[in-house]
């Protein structure tokens, strides 16, 4: 129908906030009887660029399980939230943050994977950082498995591999739904769902040693699990809640053609579906047609049991969430010069410029994408990451002037407001990880996000102490007006 009116800005309610994940921000790897995670055995990267999911292997594994330090595995001493939650949640509240995003580590509930009764002491955790947020009426998103799960899952049935893995995850998101239904709205299954297809990270199964063909066969067939594993926690959570808005969330790779040319335009339509597949199947509750052909021509079967395809069909999430950090481009040949970034594989944006890492900063692409998925899904959708890694400098006064994070910021949510007066139906936006914390793609901590800075190095050197930097006070501006005041 014809309005002649349009949305002016970001609605009443808007959950303004910022992102993070349990093995990249809370340390207390082994205390309190959690188990080791998936996260807690991936080594800190040496090149800086040249990062890969799959990097764990049985060797790695091995050597991971003898050593009972930190210091090569920075997921496991992250930034201490285990001890700081209440300073850190206080500094966020004085942001004015209306949400955070966090997720629980599965492996502080059932510290192996597969026992029948939950760690108390890692729910009563949970239950104290829920209650403290409560303090300051900021909504938790709790992310259910973020990049790690109980390393016992891997060790007994390699992970997502196996299908006997969703009954484990069934069982740890029933005890968690059930415990938190009163403190928890909003959930999303799993982060960056796409991530499986690229290995350890997403899936919990080592398989660097088959050849590439078996490979992506396991791949496929470990987030045919997630997918039905996500299903199936959907209509458990309802049950347990019915005000329960659980979501899925997805890398989002926006792609463009490197030219006009025709066969370059369709390149880039075949990267964006291969991207938007997975939200396809878990938005739509189906997977879509290309797929079969995909699975075709690169010999996949997916083994499903009668009765799966209308697991999916139930479990349909309520809103779809996703990452955006940058985009990238391709073309028929995909031969122009790569361009890096945590999943993205393109070519590079002569347009663009590039952070410190290589990600392509891609503000408009945002818009795009909000578009190009409200187009597709008509669902609401849910910034849960965007954000600028860079070297941030601490003065000799104990200041941190980050004037580059707050142009890119704002440039991204000049681009959502955009958005949303086109007409998009946008939840919130929670910037990837307000505080400092262990990058997910290198395990460095010199890569910072936050508004708040955090006083440790690679090697875990440091006082661990909170400064707020430039960008603190200006985000906290950004909430109090709703997205209005971006000035400086
Ligand atoms: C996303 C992950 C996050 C996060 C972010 C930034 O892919 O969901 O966990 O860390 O990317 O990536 P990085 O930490 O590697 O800079």
């Amino acid at each position: 129908m014809y309005k002649n009116s349009f949305p002016q800005g970001f609605k009443d309610g808007f959950l303004w906030g910022g992102a993070t994940a349990a093995n990249q921000l809370e340390g207390g790897w082994n205390l309190d009887h959690k188990g080791l995670t998936t996260a807690e055995v991936v080594e800190r990267a040496t090149d800086r660029k040249n990062f890969t999911f799959d990097k764990v292997t049985k060797e790695s594994l091995e050597k991971a399980l003898h050593d009972p330090s930190d210091t090569h595995y920075p997921k496991r001493r992250g930034v201490d939230f285990y001890h700081h939650y209440q300073e850190d949640i206080k500094l966020m509240a004085e942001m004015g943050f209306k949400a955070f995003r966090l997720s629980i580590a599965w492996a502080r509930i059932f510290p192996n994977g597969d026992e029948t009764t939950p760690n108390e002491e890692g729910l009563a955790f949970y239950d104290r950082v829920f209650d403290e947020l409560a303090k300051y009426n900021i909504e938790p998103v709790v992310t259910l498995s973020h990049y790690e799960m109980p390393l016992g899952l891997t060790l007994k049935q390699n992970g997502w591999a196996s299908r006997e893995t969703i009954t484990d995850f069934l069982r740890y998101t029933d005890v968690v739904f059930k415990r938190y239904a009163h403190k928890v709205k909003y959930w999303l299954t799993f982060n960056e769902i796409n991530a499986s297809t690229f290995g350890f990270m997403g899936t919990g199964a080592l398989d660097s040693d088959l050849a590439p063909q078996a490979q992506l066969q396991l791949r496929y067939q470990a987030l045919h699990h997630q997918f039905i594993a996500s299903a199936l926690a959907v209509q458990q959570g309802h049950k347990i809640n019915s005000n329960f808005k659980i979501g899925s969330m997805l890398a989002r790779m926006q792609t463009y053609p490197a030219t006009s040319k025709p066969e370059d335009v369709r390149a880039a339509q075949e990267s964006d579906d291969s991207n938007l597949f997975f939200t396809d199947v878990q938005v739509r509750g189906e997977y879509p047609e290309f797929m079969n052909r995909f699975f075709a021509e690169n010999g996949i079967t997916i083994a499903m049991e009668p009765g799966d395809e209308d697991i999916l069909q139930a479990g349909k999430v309520d809103y779809l969430s996703f990452s955006y950090y940058m985009s990238t481009v391709t073309s028929q040949k995909n031969a122009g010069d790569k361009s890096v970034g945590n999943m993205v594989f393109g070519e590079k944006n002569p347009y663009l410029e590039t952070s410190e890492w290589g990600w392509q900063i891609d503000p408009v692409g945002l818009r795009i994408t909000l578009n190009t998925l409200w187009d597709r899904y008509r669902v609401p959708l849910f910034i849960v990451e965007n954000g600028l890694g860079a070297t941030d400098k601490l003065t000799a006064d104990g200041q941190v002037h980050d004037q580059y994070r707050i142009d890119y910021l704002k440039k991204h949510i000049e681009q959502m407001k955009e958005a949303v007066k086109d007409g998009v139906d946008l939840m919130g936006y929670t910037m990837w990880g307000p505080i400092d914390l262990i990058s997910a793609s290198t395990s460095e901590m010199s890569k910072r996000y936050g508004f708040i800075y955090v006083d440790q190095d690679d090697e875990g050197h440091g006082s661990l102490r909170r400064i707020k930097k430039d960008s603190f006070d200006w985000y906290k501006k950004v909430i109090a007006s709703n997205g209005e005041d971006l000035s400086e």
